[in-house]
Parts: C-alpha cells; sequence; structure tokens
C-alpha cells in the first residue's frame, strides 16, 4: 500500500523510538472514524452529545494545565541561531532532537500510534503540502480529519519519493514542566510532547501551515500568513477576494463571516467565506497574487460566539463538531458557553467537568468561575458553514483584491488607511499593534506589537520576514492594495465609537471601490483616508452611549490622524524594531519609518 520510502524508515525509526503497542493508519474512512469515536467514548476521552440537536457532536476536555498554546516551550530549531531571530525561542537542532528524544522513548508504550497522512489544501493541487501526524491521541486524529484532507489519496499524491512534513505527538506523562513544541524547518519536521490542546497538538494548523510553512514560503516565493480571506460579491453578481490579518481578540472570525446590513443585503451584497485564520499566497498564471485556505474546518473560540455575534460561525457548530473545555448542560447532554445566550444551564459540569454552579460567575476570575474555559474551542468541518464560498475547494485558490491589516486601539489608527503602495503597506503591516483589554489577564491598554499578526508564528527572523514580504512584489506582477482597519477606536469615555460586526461592511465597501479606483481619498501622513462622506452610512442606527446616536461628525472623529498619538506611538515602534528586528530590519521599511515621522512632525 505504501510506497513512500522516506515515509515508511521514518515511522520505523519514530516506532522504535515511542515504542507503540500497535501502529494504526488513518485511511480517512467513515467506518474507521467513526470506530474511533466509539472507542474515545468507551474510555471517556469524548463523550457524545444529543443526537437529535447536535448529531454527530462530542465533547471532550483537556487537562486542566493543558488549555493554550504555549508560547513560552515553542521554539525554532535552525542550525544557526540568528536564523530563527530574536522573536522565536531557540534550540539547538541536535541538543533539541536529544533532549526531546529521552521524553519520546518509550512514550507510546501500552498505547496505539496513528498514523495520519494529510494534505494542507486540496490534495494534489499547486497549493498542496503534505504532512505525516504520528500521534498516540484519538482526539487528536478526529481532529485533524476534520481540521485537515486525511487519506490514503495523500499518499499516493506523495508518490514513491515525494516530500512531506513530518509530525510527531506523544502525549506521555503530560507533564507540563517538560511539554514542548519544536519545529525543525530544515528538516521539515515537527515534534510535539506532553500536550494534548489543539494549538500544540494538531500539527498540520500553526505549527505546519504557519510556522514551517512559512520558512518553505520564504525560500520557494510565497506566503503562508495568518490571515482570513473573504470574497465580496455586488448585485451584479462579481465576487472580490481580501485576505485580513489580526491579531486574537480582534474578531477576525466574525469578519470572515460576515452578514452584510440589511441595506446591502436587499440589494444583493453577499459576504462568502474562505477561511478564518490561516492564507496561502502565491503568484497565480495571470502574475495576480492568489490565495487559499489550506484548512478544512474551523477551530474556533467558542465563548462569545451566538446568533448576533457569529450566527454562520455557530451554525457550522450545529453537526459532526468537537467541542473542547466548555460547559456540558446535562440536562439535555447539549454544551455551553459564556455569551452563547442568556439562559447558563441549571444542571451542568464546568470545563473542568466539576458541578457547575453559573450564579457564582464572576468575570474578573473567567478560568475559576466560568462553565466553559475562555479558550474553549469547537472544531467544526468548514462545509458547514452557511457562507462557505463556492471556491472553497477550488485548487487554483482565489485571486486577492485587497490586503486588510488590522489591530485594536482606543486612538492612534483611524476607521481605515489606505498604504501608498507596497512597500508603504508592508511598513504598516510591520507595525502592527493591539491593545491589551480588561478581559485579558495583565494591564489594561498596553500596546503589544504583532506584525502581521505573526509574532507567534512566524517560523524564522522576522527581519527577514519582512524583506520576504518586499520581495513579494517582484516575485508577483501585480499586488494587492494594501489597508489598514481599526474598529475599536474610543471615545473619552470608553464607549467603541463604531459599531462593527456586519457594519464593517461598509468599510470593505470602501476598500473595494478603492482597489477599482471608483472613489477618492485625502492623503495624510499615514497614507490615503476615506472622505467621510463616501463611507456609506445609508441604515446606519448605532448608539454610541445613551442618547448619542452614531452620525456623520462622529465618523470624521475617527476618520482623524492623531499627531501627538501617532508620535508616541513611533518611539514605541522604534523600541520595537530595534529590540526585537534589529540589523535585521529592511533598510526599505527603515525609510517608511524615517519618511512617515517626518511627515508627522511637519503636520
Ligand atoms: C488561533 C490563534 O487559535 O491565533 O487561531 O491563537
Ligand atoms: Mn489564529
Amino acid at each position: 500500500m505504501v510506497t513512500n520510502k522516506h515515509v515508511l524508515s521514518w515511522i520505523e525509526e519514530m516506532a522504535a523510538l515511542t515504542c507503540p503497542d500497535k501502529i494504526v493508519w488513518i485511511d480517512g474512512s467513515e467506518e474507521q472514524a467513526e470506530a474511533l469515536r466509539a472507542e474515545a467514548c468507551s474510555t471517556g476521552e469524548m463523550i457524545k452529545l444529543n443526537e437529535e440537536k447536535l448529531p454527530g457532536c462530542y465533547l471532550h476536555h483537556t487537562a486542566v494545565n493543558d488549555v493554550a498554546r504555549v508560547e513560552n516551550r515553542t521554539f525554532i530549531c535552525t542550525s544557526k541561531k540568528e536564523d530563527a531571530g530574536t522573536i522565536n525561542n531557540w534550540m539547538d537542532p541536535k541538543e533539541c532532537y536529544e533532549k526531546l528524544g529521552k521524553l519520546y522513548k518509550g512514550a507510546m508504550k501500552g498505547r496505539t500510534m496513528y498514523v495520519i497522512p494529510y494534505s494542507m489544501s486540496v490534495v494534489g493541487s499547486d497549493f498542496a503540502k503534505n504532512g505525516i501526524e504520528l500521534t498516540d491521541s484519538i482526539y487528536v486524529v478526529l481532529n485533524m480529519i476534520i481540521m485537515t484532507r486525511v487519506g490514503l489519496n495523500v499518499l499516493e499524491a506523495m508518490g514513491t519519493d515525494g516530500d512531506f512534513i513530518k509530525g510527531l505527538h506523544a502525549r506521555a506523562n503530560m507533564d507540563e514542566n517538560e511539554r514542548y513544541i519544536c519545529h525543525f524547518p530544515e528538516d521539515n519536521t515537527i515534534w510535539s510532547i506532553n500536550s494534548g490542546y489543539g494549538g500544540n497538538v494538531l500539527l498540520g494548523k500553526k505549527c505546519f501551515a504557519l510556522r514551517i510553512a512559512s520558512y518553505l514560503g520564504k525560500n520557494e516565493g510565497w506566503m503562508a500568513e495568518h490571515m482570513l480571506i473573504l470574497g465580496i460579491e455586488n448585485p451584479q453578481g462579481e465576487i472580490k477576494y481580501i485576505s485580513a490579518a489580526f491579531p486574537s481578540a480582534c474578531g477576525k472570525t466574525n469578519l470572515a463571516m460576515l452578514i452584510p446590513p440589511e441595506n446591502y443585503r436587499v440589494k444583493g451584497y453577499k459576504v462568502w467565506c474562505v477561511g478564518d485564520d490561516i492564507a496561502w499566497i502565491r503568484k497565480g498564471p495571470d502574475g495576480r497574487l492568489w490565495a487559499c485556505n489550506p484548512e478544512n474546518g474551523f477551530f474556533g473560540v467558542a465563548p462569545g460566539t451566538n446568533v448576533n455575534s457569529n450566527p454562520n460561525a455557530l451554525a457550522s457548530t450545529m453537526e459532526g463538531t468537537i467541542f473542547t473545555n466548555v460547559a456540558h448542560n446535562l440536562d439535555d447532554n447539549t454544551v455551553w458557553w459564556e455569551g452563547l445566550d442568556k439562559n447558563p444551564p441549571k444542571n451542568a459540569l464546568n470545563w473542568r467537568g466539576e458541578q457547575w454552579d453559573y450564579t457564582k460567575y464572576d468575570k474578573n476570575d473567567k478560568v475559576k468561575t466560568s462553565g466553559a474555559h475562555p479558550n474553549s474551542r469547537f472544531t467544526a468541518p468548514a462545509k458547514n458553514c452557511p457562507c462557505i464560498s463556492a471556491e472553497f475547494n477550488n485548487p487554483a485558490g482565489v485571486p486577492l483584491t485587497a490586503i486588510i491589516f488590522g489591530g485594536r486601539r482606543a486612538k492612534t489608527a483611524p476607521l481605515v488607511y489606505q498604504s501608498f503602495n507596497w512597500t508603504h503597506g508592508t511598513f504598516v503591516g510591520s507595525i502592527m499593534a493591539s491593545e491589551t483589554t480588561a478581559a485579558a489577564s495583565g494591564a489594561v491598554g498596553v500596546v503589544r506589537r504583532d506584525p502581521m499578526a505573526m509574532i507567534p508564528f512566524c517560523g524564522y527572523a522576522m527581519g527577514d520576514y519582512f524583506q520576504h514580504w518586499l520581495d513579494m512584489e517582484n516575485i508577483a506582477d501585480v499586488v494587492p492594495k494594501i489597508f489598514h482597519v481599526n474598529w475599536f477606536r474610543l471615545d473619552e469615555n470608553g464607549n467603541f465609537m463604531w459599531p462593527g460586526f456586519g457594519d464593517n461592511f461598509r468599510i470593505l465597501e470602501w476598500i473595494i471601490k478603492r482597489c477599482e479606483g471608483t472613489v477618492d481619498a485625502v492623503e495624510t501622513a499615514i497614507g490615503y483616508v476615506p472622505k467621510a462622506e463616501d463611507i456609506n452610512l445609508e441604515g446606519l442606527d448605532y448608539e454610541i452611549c445613551e442618547g448619542h446616536k452614531f452620525g456623520l461628525d462622529d465618523l470624521k472623529s475617527i476618520l482623524t490622524v492623531d499627531k501627538d498619538a501617532w508620535l508616541e506611538d513611533f518611539a514605541n515602534i522604534k523600541e520595537f524594531y530595534a529590540a526585537k528586528i534589529g540589523d535585521k530590519l529592511p533598510a526599505a521599511l527603515q525609510k517608511e519609518y524615517d519618511d512617515q515621522l517626518a511627515r508627522l512632525q511637519s503636520l
């Protein structure tokens, strides 16, 4: 059956190291998946939920000390330290293989090693990259089946000699002090141990599709980005595609599945979701940049998802979904999370599996008192999404008209602006930042720089990554226009000045018009800003605070460029560049910095 000699010898080597009792190949069939679900339910690893209300859905709890990605235990192991950059943790590959080799030794004794052949992107397409994940967790197998394209056809696509990304995951003893997520970009290898949480163990996602893929993209002339992809259809049925990068807690999944306001819907405008988290971008045959979503499902944050905030995401979770660390409603064997609705279950277990009293909920201590963990997740098949794009499985991907960067800024960044050109757009991405919210632990309002939302996910030095962005302009014949948005401007009382959610469509419309050259803009020190009258406010009904309805003056105020706030930000950017990018900062970006600073100073 398997003819690729590299696959066979690697599996033999890993089995000799980890000593599983047996090895099972995952073939992608429904029968095998169903048998694994039954086995996971029989051992308590998963709970089958109400078949009528949530057909084919399951609940899983991770260990309480294993509920999120562990950035401080995530390593990029390149032979030269400088290739990993100053932001990533680095370990010498030899040292890392030795250290983790000891932890893997015999780690699968008494357990089964599952061999998961999977493809990121449509199997056999130009975008596709193959991987094999070896794991001793059925939960991982079942999540990978939703999140990627799993099956024996992937082995066929690899042929007798083809390359693949080698992923090894073992739960071992779940010791958090020995938890490691290590990437060896020079060897196409990922080793993950002592965790069972999605972001650390679904190796196709962040580990492969971002960290390893960004490294491959740099060497092969394409890009792996932490971006959603959406299509905007106008009443004539023409669809334009946009990709967008945001740090966490900025509503990325909500934007990816946005529903336009009523006045647009009646005219026939629609939004189609191609992806909510990762975009692979390469030059297409027509010289434009084309993007695909390499994943096959959504690994979304459950809390806050509801019928108003994101009905499409909620609908996606109604069938064939695995829920992780949400609350379990024992009355009807369904699930619940904070922000789902106003009826917390009275008879429920919390995410730790303990009886839960919803009356004790304290928003300042969510981890201890909430029903669902704040980072609880749903793993849902993309095909469930009511607004999934017809191009989702198109092996060619979709052509990008615009790229958007965004962040959560109380005042500095205007609602939207357009960069002057690709190099300036790369600069705009390199200075991306978000402010911490009261929801996150730690101080409120602290600016965290997160270039292109890639700080935790870039598999090599950030300065080299910036250079790769600059180089893409020469690789492509035509590049998308680059914009920056900020849905989160606050007034002096801390109220959100812009409604966000579906109304963000009004800004997407302006962006598309700019790309088509059908709307004018004001040239400012930071880029092109809309004339307030060019943003369509028809049907917008939003109260910034009691008695204050959003109007044209409010729009004007969130489109202004605040010189003092920008100068303060530039001091912060300077520190960040110096501390984190250092000598690797491309001269072209230093020039963009200097020029923009001079423009701001002369205001
Ligand atoms: C994610 C993340 O889970 O970015 O998508 O952390
Ligand atoms: Mn993400």
